[in-house]
């Protein structure tokens, strides 16, 4: 008995009601729920096309406003935590996530994962190509904290840590609902702490690849995500000094296969507007900190106040600015949310004015090539080598 569960906020209610009618559409979903935020959601639409779906197809196709359940700013955690409780509550055998702005969400998603959990899998992640200018959070904050912090283990490999497209067993739905980092993230910080959760459980894992990547809504200027910048930074810093998952756990992936074409091309953010965000002026306090910042880069970081430079963040210099984020970055601090944003700004535009002009499987090798070096680095025996992979 299969469930699938959207959360949705303000999307296209179009491309929500096409998305559940391919969940219940499916032989092995028994019930769908879309679950609202509790502002901006416009729900009566949704409800309407839910309720029609419902009889079309004879299943039990739900839309809800999500519980305040968590103590960070409520959103798409409360989502998820309101479906986790309730599905529980009600005994499925598998949950499935998706984002409700998926505009290529079709039946393989729900197949690949079912059958991998019908081999014994109890947590199926789906990974995709995404473009090289996408998916800036994962790759320039999760996965390389993830790497520092847990260097050697899964964690670092997975492919999509922020990605909002698993499936669960009840058992491991079970153990999140009564883990206190899943229940209290409220904000965008979930998807770090499931997936931290979930690897700790040691069940075993399989990464499931959608071959022709991830279509949905993409952003303007980078500000666009501010929220979500500070919400992944403070999730992964609240990892720091968890234990590490266990090593014998099982955990295979798909093959890497061909990416499309077309989605290399894709530009994944506003490259101009992003660049104006450089020289806003700086936030109170946050010039304090700013000069507390590691000696390899304080002096560059203070200089774009009046140039608005970006290329001198290559990889190692953003390996020890991240760290020195890990130790001491404080979330709902003004000051300290400016400095944070700033320094993610100023390493994605190094990355796409020195990297992305390369081609997509040059500009994504390199970034693969970047987790790799902070593991490496993290690791006991490990010394900052000129020569590894990702040093510029
Ligand atoms: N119930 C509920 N409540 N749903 C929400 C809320 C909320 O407060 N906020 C957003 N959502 C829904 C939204 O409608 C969508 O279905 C899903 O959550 C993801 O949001 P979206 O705006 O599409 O996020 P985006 O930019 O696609 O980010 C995803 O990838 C990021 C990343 O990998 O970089 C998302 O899974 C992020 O958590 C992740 O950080
Ligand atoms: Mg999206």
């Amino acid at each position: 008995m299969s469930l699938v569960v959207f959360p949705f906020k303000s999307e296209d209610p179009d491309v929500v009601g096409s998305n559940l009618e391919v969940a219940i559409s499916h032989d092995r979903v028994s019930e769908v729920w879309g679950v609202a935020a509790e502002d901006g959601a416009p729900l009566e639409t949704t409800a309407g096309t839910a309720d029609r779906l419902s009889s079309e197809y004879g299943k039990p196709l739900s839309v809800f406003s999500q519980n305040r359940l968590g103590l960070y700013r409520p959103g798409k955690g409360d989502g998820m935590n309101t479906a986790l409780q309730k599905a529980t509550a009600r005994g499925f055998d598998r949950i499935h996530f998706y984002d409700a702005d998926i505009t290529n969400f079709d039946r393989g998603w729900i197949d690949g994962a079912e059958a991998a959990a019908d081999r014994g899998y109890e947590i199926v992640r789906h990974r995709f190509p995404r473009a090289a200018t996408d998916a800036m959070i994962t790759w320039m904050v999760t996965r390389p904290a993830l790497a520092m912090l847990f260097p050697g283990t899964v964690l670092p490999r997975l492919g999509q840590p922020l990605g909002g497209e698993l499936l669960i067993s009840g058992n491991v739905a079970r153990a999140l609902t009564s883990d206190e980092l899943v229940r209290t993230r409220s904000d965008w910080g979930i998807d770090t702490v499931m997936t931290y959760a979930t690897a700790a459980l040691g069940a075993p894992t399989y990464e499931h690849n959608v071959s022709s990547g991830k279509r949905h809504a993409l952003y303007g200027s980078l500000d666009e995500i501010r929220a979500m910048v500070i919400e992944c930074l403070d999730a992964v810093r609240s990892l720091s000094g968890r234990a590490a998952p266990p090593d014998n756990a099982t955990f295979e992936a798909d093959p890497p296969a061909p990416v499309p074409d077309e989605l290399k091309d894709v530009v994944g953010y506003d490259i101009e507007s992003t660049m104006a965000l450089l020289s806003r002026g700086w936030a109170d306090g946050e010039m304090a900190l700013a000069r507390q910042l590691p000696a390899g880069v304080v002096g560059d970081v203070i200089r774009t106040t009046s140039e608005p430079e970006h290329d001198f963040m290559d990889a190692d210099r953003w390996g020890t600015v991240l760290r020195w984020l890990l130790d001491n970055f404080e979330m709902d601090n003004g000051a300290w949310e400016a400095l944070a944003f700033r320094l993610w700004l100023i390493r994605v535009l190094a990355y796409t004015s020195q990297h992305v002009p390369a081609g997509y499987d040059a500009a994504i090798e390199y970034l693969e090539g970047t987790i790799r070096r902070y593991e490496q680095m993290s690791l006991p025996a490990a010394t900052w080598s000129a020569e590894s992979d990702g040093s510029e």
